[in-house]
């Protein structure tokens, strides 16, 4: 089998940790059990080499051998495709995660991303509340009904939902009880953990190599 390498930055400032993308690939390795190792590229001096690799000058990536891809959802779904534990292999299975894969890219993230960014930039009036309220609403309705996304179990469409809704911070929108027993239950799993754990560790390393 091909060495699984996911690529993240030397080093971040505080506010990220803990919530850089590198965490989705990690998570996924470490759910389906794929070695992987981690490697990195400077974060303060993004050259022509980071761009030849994610041509945005972002992290994650992953490499498999020979292959390159970017995009943590591609990343994500490319590890699916090596491990049934993060998709199902029946097509219904399959369209069920495929599909709230991207609706946690294209319907959540793409609002909850710029709304968080006028949050920490100190909008004095954050207009994109009302809009990420309702894809909210939406959410919490959902999963009012079921315990995961897509066939009935734990799948990649989880992961990434759970992560992106991480960041949503779900508990300021008020009164969503589904969907923070949602979020609460994805994060509790072992691999959350370990793979959290691991990008704290490996940015309070660089720390110490800075200092
Ligand atoms: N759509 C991209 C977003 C990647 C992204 O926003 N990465 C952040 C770290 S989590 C980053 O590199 N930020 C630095 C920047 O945008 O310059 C993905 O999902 O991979």
């Amino acid at each position: 089998m091909s060495e699984l390498i996911v690529w993240t930055y030397d080093w971040v400032p505080q506010g990220p940790r803990g919530f850089v993308r590198d965490l989705r690939l990690r998570w996924a390795c470490e759910e389906a059990g794929l070695s992987y190792s981690v490697r990195t590229v400077p974060f303060t001096d993004r050259g022509a080499d980071h761009l030849a690799h994610q041509p945005f000058g972002q992290v994650p990536f992953l490499s498999d051998g020979e292959l390159e891809i970017f995009e943590s959802g591609a990343g994500l779904l490319h590890l699916a495709r090596k491990s049934e534990k993060l998709m199902p292999r029946d097509p219904v299975g399959e369209a069920q995660t495929l599909q709230w894969t991207v609706a946690a890219l294209n319907s959540i993230e793409m609002v909850s991303v710029p709304w968080w960014f006028l949050e920490v930039t100190g909008a004095a009036d954050n207009h994109l509340s009302g809009w990420l309220a309702s894809r909210l609403d939406h959410m919490e309705n959902v999963l009012k009904e079921r315990e995961w996304l897509a066939a009935d179990r734990f799948t990649v469409a989880d992961l990434l939902m759970a992560d992106v809704l991480r960041v949503a911070r779900v508990r300021s929108f008020g009164d969503r009880t589904a969907t923070e027993a949602y979020v609460r239950r994805v994060t509790e799993r072992p691999s959350f953990k370990k793979a959290h754990a691991d990008q704290m560790a490996h940015f309070a390393t660089a720390d110490q190599l800075r200092s």
